[in-house]
């Protein structure tokens, strides 16, 4: 074991910058190159990488320190045994501070320019960005027509370790944009024309020419050192340059951009909580964790609006009430099954008034059975059926979104409204069962299930569920599926309707129903066969004992 005292490299000629991220916890292993703070001049941002693998023991640094070169920034422990002779300090400081290296080339060479004509077309090129590598094109900052004037970021460049702005050396007319994003550009590529009015000057800039020279010393720096007069003083780095008038406010460094990138952020989004407001890669995955927590995804994803949260003590006295697991679990549940599944309702209603006939002469028997039987124990059993007859509805798509699975049970989960939220016991085998053994499972799972005592295994292994609002009332509802199910019956109050039997109209009990489904899986047809038979064996209990 050894520690390892990481120091401010040669920061290309800045007298101090600001450490604007720790972006490691202490006690957190780093790999080499692993960014460990990230500084920031009026130029630009630099991460500084750890030189060795190890556990970062100390931060000898804080946030908003101001450092110079040579300053100790951490302590790390590695986990290398190897005794050196040298001091940990004069072991880190040749360490590159960052593998991309902006160095402007001062011997490169300039575009052709017409110093005789009132304007002149000249074309902006990377500078030397000090590596042979092509670094990405993340941002384009001007549009086709803009004014831009010297020091005018035109494009923002990223490799994994910085975000470079490439500034305008010229001022003119953006007259096309000759590099797109996503673009891989390296030194020297081209990146717009920009007609610039010569007035007689026979100075003539590129990007590069501009450049000052800066030391041969591995810096992350902007290719030209100039100030930009442009660039907004919320965002002093110049890094941070804007893309759309949307995103002009985003102040982040590299570490963080690819973070929001990987995360599908969309950092406009992310309030900074760092010096200046600048965002942080805590910000980036607090803003995660609460648009999971409130169901919601991080815009950029789904693009799904949050909804704004209401002050509601404004219009009147309010108390705020925790909700109870139950009630969370069901509320996640249902998000995530409304957002995941296309879902479509089939209504129709089926004629029970012979089943209800049925179901009221077995009271006297369910009486010295200790069993009651109601229209829902007939439902289940119904439905039991139809799964058996439409296999299609007994099927759930399979993870990898190419194969689905087909069950060759039949369970059927029956939803209970509790004190403590819904909850859905299952009946298993329910095709297998007759209506007493049903009904004795529909009685005991829902008292289990009102006094907060079902197990987990009570409520695993639907196949399909049923939702029973028939003892409350309504004449309908869409149901949302239970999903990985891909179907769900919402069964309301049945109710005497005069229904015409071809010469007249008999007074008939019906029974609404509506078949929400999973459009992925299920056919508007296979709901249509799948319907209908629920109807006949609801109309014809007969049907059942076939
Ligand atoms: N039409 C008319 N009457 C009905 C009926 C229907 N569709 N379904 C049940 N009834 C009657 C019953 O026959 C019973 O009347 P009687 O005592 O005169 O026979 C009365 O309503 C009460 O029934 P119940 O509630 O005791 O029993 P059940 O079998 O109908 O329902 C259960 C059991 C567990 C489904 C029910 O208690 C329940 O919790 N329902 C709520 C389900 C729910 O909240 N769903 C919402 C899901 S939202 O996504």
């Amino acid at each position: 074991m050894a520690i390892e005292i990481v120091t401010i490299p040669d920061l290309g000629g800045a007298e101090s910058v600001e450490v604007i991220e720790l972006c490691v916890s202490v006690g957190d292993s780093v790999e080499q190159e692993d960014s460990l703070v990230v500084l920031e001049s009026d130029k630009a941002s630099m991460d500084v990488p750890s030189p060795v693998d190890g556990a970062v023991v100390k931060y000898l640094v804080a946030e908003g320190d101001t450092v110079k070169v040579g300053d100790a920034i951490a302590e790390i422990e590695t986990a290398d045994a190897v005794a050196s002779a040298e001091p940990a300090v004069e072991k880190s400081e040749p360490e590159p501070v960052v593998a991309e290296t902006v160095t402007p080339d001062p011997e490169a060479e300039a575009p052709v320019a017409d110093t005789e004509a009132s304007t002149s077309e000249q074309i902006a090129l990377v500078p030397d960005i000090g590596s042979d590598d092509k670094v990405e094109l993340i941002e384009v900052s001007v549009a086709v027509g803009d004014q831009v004037e010297e020091g005018d970021t035109l494009v923002v460049l990223e490799s994994d370790k910085a975000t470079m702005d490439v500034p305008s050396t010229l001022t003119g007319t953006v007259m096309n944009i000759i590099a797109k994003e996503g673009d891989k550009l390296g030194t020297g590529d081209q990146v717009a024309f920009i007609e610039v009015a010569s007035g007689g000057s026979a100075v003539v800039e590129t990007a590069v020419e501009a450049s000052e020279p800066a030391p041969a010393a591995p810096v992350v720096t902007t290719p030209v050192p100039a100030p930009a007069p442009a660039q907004k003083s919320v965002a002093p780095a110049a890094a941070v340059a804007p893309v759309t008038n949307d995103s002009s406010d985003i102040y982040a460094g590299p570490s963080v951009r690819l973070l929001a990138r990987e995360l599908g952020v969309d950092l406009t989004q992310v309030a900074g909580t760092g010096p200046k407001a600048r965002i942080q890669k805590n910000d980036v995955n607090n803003f995660v964790k609460s648009a999971l927590q409130s169901g919601s995804n991080a815009s950029g994803g789904a693009g799904i609006p949050q909804v704004p949260a209401a002050d509601f003590s404004q219009f009147g006295e309010i108390e705020t009430v925790k909700l109870s697991k139950i009630q969370k679990v069901t509320a996640d549940n249902m998000q995530r099954n409304w957002l995941n599944v296309p879902h479509v309702t089939q209504f129709d209603d089926a004629d029970i008034t012979d089943l209800e006939a049925f179901r009221k002469s077995l009271k006297a028997e369910g009486e010295k059975r200790g069993i009651k039987v109601t229209p829902v124990a007939f439902i289940i059993k119904a439905a039991a059926a139809a799964l058996a007859a439409n296999p299609e509805f007994n099927r759930s798509l399979a993870g990898d979104g190419e194969n689905y699975v087909q069950k060759h049970y039949i369970n059927i989960g029956m939803a209970v409204d509790t004190p403590r939220g819904l909850v859905v016991p299952v009946i298993k085998d329910a095709d297998k069962k007759g209506i007493w053994e049903i009904s004795s499972d529909v009685i005991s799972m829902a008292t289990l299930a009102r006094d907060g005592k079902l197990k987990p295994n009570d409520m695993q292994g639907g196949c399909f569920t049923i939702s029973s609002l028939g003892a409350i009332g309504g004449n309908g509802f869409t149901p949302i599926v239970n999903s990985p199910e891909v179907g769900i019956l919402g069964v309301s109050k049945s109710q005497m309707k005069p229904i015409w039997d071809g010469s007249d109209f008999q007074p008939t009990l019906m029974l609404p129903l509506a078949l929400s489904y999973d459009h992925r899986v299920i056919n508007g047809g296979d709901a249509g066969r799948f319907m209908t038979y629920l109807v006949k064996m609801l109309s014809d209990i007969r049907h059942m004992t076939l």
